[in-house]
């Protein structure tokens, strides 16, 4: 098996299990909050804690490290490539601002997942550009968010088009409830995410259950 399909299966065999993407966030402690999203099922998990000191960071980072492992689920670091390598995640997600995609694959070597944030059409046919350097792309944001300042929804024909034309598998992002995770999974999304529904759910397992069946509904 080449590396990019060891990459590629790996994420595949994760969605194909819980196709619901966790990201960090809120006021939990963090090593609670992402034990209760691996109890509710979810398999990919993001460590996205951009205010943290380096240090907090990289212990943060380690026990989720080992939490992922156990339950065989991924981890994918948030921006820090070098955190990312320092705690062996399993891939690393950067955004359009950050180092180009080709430089951050020849920092990671072949082996690590790496996912880019896209946010308009060119990025989806520049994301298709770079295939051989990235694994998946994110799309959004879908509705509007408070959970990342300064950007502005970019609505669910943007999910159809991504399903449409990727070449990569498509996380959908950005304001996704309960009440609406089904709209935007009728757009045929690989994943979705909703970070704040999650983090701040008081019965984390039942969100994500009803984040996750709306696939249903649609098949
Ligand atoms: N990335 P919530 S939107 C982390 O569009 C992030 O790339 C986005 O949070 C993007 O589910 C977003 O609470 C925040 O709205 C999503």
């Amino acid at each position: 098996m080449t590396e990019q399909n060891y990459r590629r299966s790996k994420l595949k065999t994760a969605y194909e299990e819980c196709p619901i993407y966790g990201i960090t966030g809120g006021s939990r402690d963090v090593v609670t909050l992402v034990k209760a999203m691996l109890e509710g099922g979810i398999r990919i998990i993001q460590y996205r804690e951009k205010h943290k000191t380096p240090m907090i960071r990289y212990h943060e980072a380690l026990a989720l490290r080992q939490l992922t492992n156990l339950y065989g689920a991924l981890l994918i670091i948030d921006d820090y490539v070098d955190l990312a390598i320092a705690v062996e995640a399993d891939g690393v997600h950067i955004g359009q601002d950050d180092l180009p995609p080709t430089v951050v694959r020849r920092i990671v070597g072949n082996e690590m997942i790496i996912g880019w944030s896209t946010h308009k059409i060119e990025d989806i046919e520049a994301a298709n550009r770079y295939a051989d350097s990235i694994d998946y792309i994110g799309v959004g944001p879908i509705y509007a968010t408070q959970t990342k300042p300064n950007v502005y929804p970019v609505g669910l024909a943007y999910v159809r088009y991504a399903a449409q034309h990727s070449v990569l598998p498509t996380v959908a992002i950005g304001g996704i409830k309960i009440h609406n995770a089904s709209a935007v999974w009728a757009e045929q999304p690989t994943m979705i995410c909703a970070v704040s529904e999650i983090t701040e759910a008081e019965h984390m397992a039942d969100v994500i259950e009803q984040l996750w069946c709306k696939t249903v509904l649609v098949l």
